[in-house]
């Protein structure tokens, strides 16, 4: 259905800014999809192979994401951020037959074929619907990634009903920064155009700007929209002019909220999902928005709170990890345990008759969120773990007024550690790790707090990195 629909659209409608400015119909976008189908085709790819597609955003990643789904090929995205080390687990679980990306030396001691990102052009072919479209992996809290696969048929139900409750129409224009290799820009962002037959603006990255006549809707994350504040008080007029900013992909601030809606007369929407479940639940496009809530459940998804933890289930809802025994994340009733804690918030004297709406209250997860991008602590604990001197260390989020949180890794460092040779090795180490994973905070501590069972308690680290603590040295 997904794919009849975005076949449907009218050629001659104009569908996606590429980054330099030239737009593309929905007839173009399908000739160059069919065309990389065939060149895909012609290297041997089949349908339900998995190509990788490592690379920023840009007419080489669409290509890539196009040709996939006219062959019907499954798409791996990789961050383009990623270093060798970080692909690994996922290029060995995964094992893509192809890889489009544009630094393959980070694939070097791979095992896999990258190709530099040229999707390259042949013969057309059938547009045949696949099952499996895409699989993304997601932060393990056991620094394992995990491989999330999606149909279409999730992406389908969910972008339907976020268009109902967000009252979004194929008149919208999307200023389209996010990257593309997340649930939030890929799904939401690429996909929920295609599907709706709207038109995105295509942008590398995410920079203040004021946006453009023309442009409608805004889809960012929490730290965007600090960014854009004083922006937003200079030229309120431009952000005036927009139907709707939504943020999701980390909890926003009420501050922030109160002060866009100061200067702009917009209620940011918040929304709330995962890539295991697509989005879960949103404040209304019309209707009461609650700022520091994420609203109720969409239609087409069940939430719960179990134990004070949120749990979901419906139709955009995946069916289990890659690789895991059947249930692995869900309960034995079959609700996916999100990690996410939450509670209920009632009905307002505004509205007494309608339903509560979800407030998330914390992570029962270990999970760190900077700038919206997930980092798992043991992971980072891992690259920095084996450093000779370095008895064990400890990864925790510390509160950034930019970024919401950003790392923090505490080391305890052995008794005969040479503290200079210490800290060359850990900025040396940092490169292994894409930008927002590397820790801002390094600290040296007598010891890792632990429970009774030797478990690392990274909640309590939490408060060794306080904004006035001044980085210690190992003695
Ligand atoms: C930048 N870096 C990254 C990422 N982006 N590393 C890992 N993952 C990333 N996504 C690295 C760069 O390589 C660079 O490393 C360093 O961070 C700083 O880069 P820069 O671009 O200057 O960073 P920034 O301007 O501070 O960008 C931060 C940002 C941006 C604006 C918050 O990351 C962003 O747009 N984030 C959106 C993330 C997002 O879409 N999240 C959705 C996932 P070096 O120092 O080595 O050069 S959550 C999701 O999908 C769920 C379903 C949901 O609910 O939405
Ligand atoms: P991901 O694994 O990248 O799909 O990220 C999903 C996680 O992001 C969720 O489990 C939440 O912890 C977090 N998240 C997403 N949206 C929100 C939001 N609006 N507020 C707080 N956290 C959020």
């Amino acid at each position: 259905m997904f794919l009849e629909r975005f076949l449907a659209h009218d050629a001659d409608r104009p569908a996606l800014r590429d980054t330099d400015g030239r737009w593309l119909s929905y007839g173009e976008l399908r000739r160059r999809g069919e065309q990389v189908a065939a060149s895909l085709h012609n290297q041997g790819i089949r349908p339900g192979d998995i190509v990788a597609i490592h690379l920023e955003n840009g007419m080489d990643l669409i290509d890539a994401h196009l040709g996939c789904m006219a062959l019907g090929a499954v798409r791996l995205p990789l961050n383009a951020h990623y270093r060798e080390a970080e692909l690994a687990p996922i290029v060995s679980d995964a094992a893509p037959a192809l890889v489009y990306t544009a630094t393959p030396e980070r694939f070097a001691g791979l095992r896999c074929s990258p190709v530099q990102a040229e999707p390259g052009l042949a013969q057309p072919q059938l547009w045949p619907a696949h099952t499996l479209t895409a699989l993304l992996y997601t932060s393990g809290t056991t620094g394992r990634p995990k491989g999330v696969p999606q149909t279409f048929a999730m992406w389908e139900s969910n972008l339907d009903a976020l268009a109902a409750v967000w009252a979004l129409s194929d008149a919208d224009c999307l200023w389209l920064a996010l990257p593309l290799f997340h649930t939030h820009g890929l799904v939401l962002g690429l996909h929920g155009t295609f599907l709706r037959g709207s038109r995105a603006i295509l942008a590398e990255r995410f920079e203040p700007i004021v946006p453009e006549a023309g442009i409608t809707h805004l889809y960012g994350v929490p730290t965007w929209y600090r960014r854009w504040l004083p922006l937003m008080q200079a030229h309120p007029a431009a952000f005036q002019a927009l139907s709707l900013m939504v943020s999701g992909s980390d909890g926003l601030d009420a501050a922030t909220s109160d002060a866009v809606y100061a200067a702009t007369g917009h209620r940011i929407l918040e929304r709330y999902g995962m890539t295991e479940t697509v989005m879960i639940c949103s404040n209304p496009g019309a209707g009461e928005r609650r700022a520091g809530t994420v609203g109720q459940p969409l239609p087409g998804v069940e939430v719960r709170i179990t134990d004070g933890e949120i749990q979901v289930r419906g139709r955009s809802v995946f069916s289990g990890y890659r690789g895991a025994p059947p249930g692995h994340g869900f309960t034995a009733d079959g609700w996916f345990q999100t990690g996410d804690s939450g509670m209920w918030e009632p009905a307002t004297t505004a509205d007494p008759r309608s339903a509560p709406y979800l407030k998330i209250i914390g992570r029962t997860k270990e999970l760190i969120i900077v700038g919206g991008v997930n980092v798992s602590p043991a992971e980072v604990e891992s690259i920095y773990a084996d450093i000779p001197g370095i008895r064990e260390v400890g990864a925790c989020g510390v509160a950034d007024a930019d970024l919401s949180e950003v790392v923090g890794l505490a080391v305890v460092t052995t008794p005969d550690a040479n503290a200079a040779e210490v800290r060359a090795a850990i900025a040396e180490r940092g490169a292994r790790l894409s930008g927002l994973k590397r820790p801002r905070w390094v600290i040296f501590v007598a010891s890792l707090p632990r429970n009774a069972l030797g478990k690392l308690q990274r909640g309590a680290l939490r408060p060794l990195f306080t904004p006035s603590h001044s980085p210690e040295a190992p003695s």
